[in-house]
């Protein structure tokens, strides 16, 4: 913001000088837009739980760690099946079932081993590069999950009833919009297509992934 005030002397003057300073503010805070994002099959049907996000170097700059991140144990299960989170977020994997878990990654993205536990491991796993990692359970063979690692802090995943993916308050830009499934064959880059964000209102994207696994 480039308005500064010299120290009003009367109240008037302050009111003044405060309104001044919100209208300098005023055309960052409205400078966003909307981005819907379509996804589909290579047979047109809407496409449940893909992920969707958008890079650009502003993007990446943008990019924050989540806190409290979870991935946990149920069931045995994995629950969310899938996690995507801002590159620098520390997960935890708590084991919420009475049977011991041993989690491990030997994704190129976060290669790491949770040895046989029950309750909560002391320390969080760091998951400080882009990517994908898959984990497994060395008990449970059955048992997947994937941790979407991403940098940016827009990003969304398709509901299971729509395929549709919504992400709000997006900049404006060209950003490379990438969209990533767990039908992806393991280690396949997300699909990746450019897409031009406005200043205001909405981006509508439509993505028809190819290349998935039944
Ligand atoms: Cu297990």
């Amino acid at each position: 913001m480039s308005h500064t005030c010299s120290a009003p002397r009367t109240a008037r003057r302050a009111v003044a000088c405060a309104a001044m300073a919100w209208l300098a503010a005023l055309p960052t805070a409205a400078s966003a837009a909307t981005v819907q994002v379509e996804v589909m099959d290579a047979a047109g049907k809407p496409l449940a739980d893909a992920v969707v996000f958008l890079e650009s170097a502003e993007a990446r700059r943008a990019a924050k760690p989540l806190a409290g991140a979870e991935m946990a144990q149920e069931k045995r299960q994995f629950v969310p099946g899938v996690l995507v989170v801002p590159v620098g977020t520390e997960v935890r994997f708590p084991n919420h079932d009475s049977v011991r878990h041993h989690v491990y990654s030997f994704s190129p993205a976060k290669k790491f081993e949770l040895k046989l536990y029950t309750g909560t491991p002391a320390n969080p796993v760091l998951f400080d590069r882009p990517g994908v990692a898959v984990l497994g359970c060395n008990i449970h063979d059955q048992m997947v999950g994937w941790v979407v690692v991403v940098e940016t802090p827009y990003y969304a995943r398709t509901p299971s009833a729509s395929g549709r993916a919504q992400i709000d308050n997006v900049p404006p830009g060209t950003y490379t919009l990438r969209t990533w499934h767990t039908r992806l064959p393991v280690g396949a880059p997300a699909q990746e297509q450019v897409l031009a964000v406005p200043a205001t209102g909405a981006a509508l994207a439509s993505v028809r992934m190819t290349g998935l696994l039944p």
